[in-house]
């Protein structure tokens, strides 16, 4: 609704010249769509004592005035409205760890004012963040005649898992398993995530005895992805390998092989060094067998 504020701005000239003592009198109308504004009309004497001052009003009245004009200002109503619009985001989307979003996430907002109507709004319109982010704020805005107001949400998305590796060292013995000269096997894995970091990353484990042993860990980024690796496979075999004689000679025990040369007086066995030299003595022992 508008208001309006009529001034008159001359008085009526007398018969001599002089200033009329009375004054003019003028009623406007308008509707409530006239824009606000300083509006000149001009007024002439008519017929009767009785103007139409302009189209756009009605019922004017002007009674025995010169030609002269009139500035009509014309005011914006004061809004009952003392209250900004009411914005409340909505935020759809599947919340991970730590405030981190793991899916697309859309924002919408209500923009409401129960006392006048939303002049403008910015910002306002659905968005979806479809891409990982380590944070993103969003602000809508909106005007009424009772104020302005804005609110924000801040997204953070990682709907990314996390990248995982396992390597084993050191390597296996050329037969494929890791043994006395190896020594054991430790995998060992390898975390790693760009958005919102790793979590949790998996310890090295250090493999004992067995065949086709497997091992794998799981990795947790901060919003609560996961990936896993493992190797699987893995022969060990620490332990030596026993032998047992059956009969034969004792383990420790000292035996010659070879010939062995008759005794000889002290000055021939001089003679004989090749004799002597021919015999042998093997010292048994348990073998360092290897799988
Ligand atoms: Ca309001
Ligand atoms: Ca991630």
């Amino acid at each position: 609704m508008w208001l309006w504020i009529m001034k008159v701005c001359r008085l009526k000239t007398g018969q001599n010249g002089a200033p009329s003592p009375y004054g003019v009198a003028a009623s406007i109308s308008a509707a409530s769509t006239t824009p606000p504004g300083d509006y000149t009309i001009a007024l002439s004497e008519s017929a009767g004592n009785t103007q139409t001052i302009d189209p756009a009003v009605s019922g004017g009245k002007l009674d025995d005035v010169t030609a002269t004009t009139i500035t009509v200002h014309v005011l914006a109503a004061p809004s009952s409205d003392t209250t900004p619009p009411v914005i409340v985001p909505s935020i759809s989307g599947t919340l991970g760890n730590n405030g981190w979003y793991i899916s697309d996430v859309t924002v919408t907002w209500s923009v409401t004012d129960p006392e006048s109507a939303i002049t403008s709004s910015t910002g306002c319109d659905p968005m979806t963040i479809n891409y990982d982010t380590a944070g993103i704020t969003l602000t809508c805005s909106a005007i009424s005649a009772g104020g302005t107001s804005s609110e924000s949400v801040s997204i953070k998305r990682d709907a990314t898992a996390p990248t995982i590796s396992a390597s084993v060292t050191p390597a296996a013995a050329g037969t494929g398993w890791w043994n006395t000269s190896t020594s054991a096997p430790t995998v060992t894995y390898t975390c790693g995530d760009a958005t919102s970091g790793v979590a949790s990353c998996p310890a090295p484990y250090t493999f004992g005895e067995g065949a086709s042993q497997s091992n794998s860990g799981t990795v947790v980024d901060n919003a609560g992805n996961t990936n896993s690796a493992g190797v699987s496979g893995i022969n060990v075999d620490l332990t030596k390998p026993t032998v047992t004689w059956n009969g034969g000679p004792a383990a420790g025990g000292s035996y010659y092989f070879g010939f062995v040369p008759a005794a000889q007086p002290a000055p021939q066995a001089m003679l004989f060094p090749a004799r002597i030299t021919a015999q042998s003595v093997v010292t048994v022992q348990p073998l360092a067998a290897t799988p």
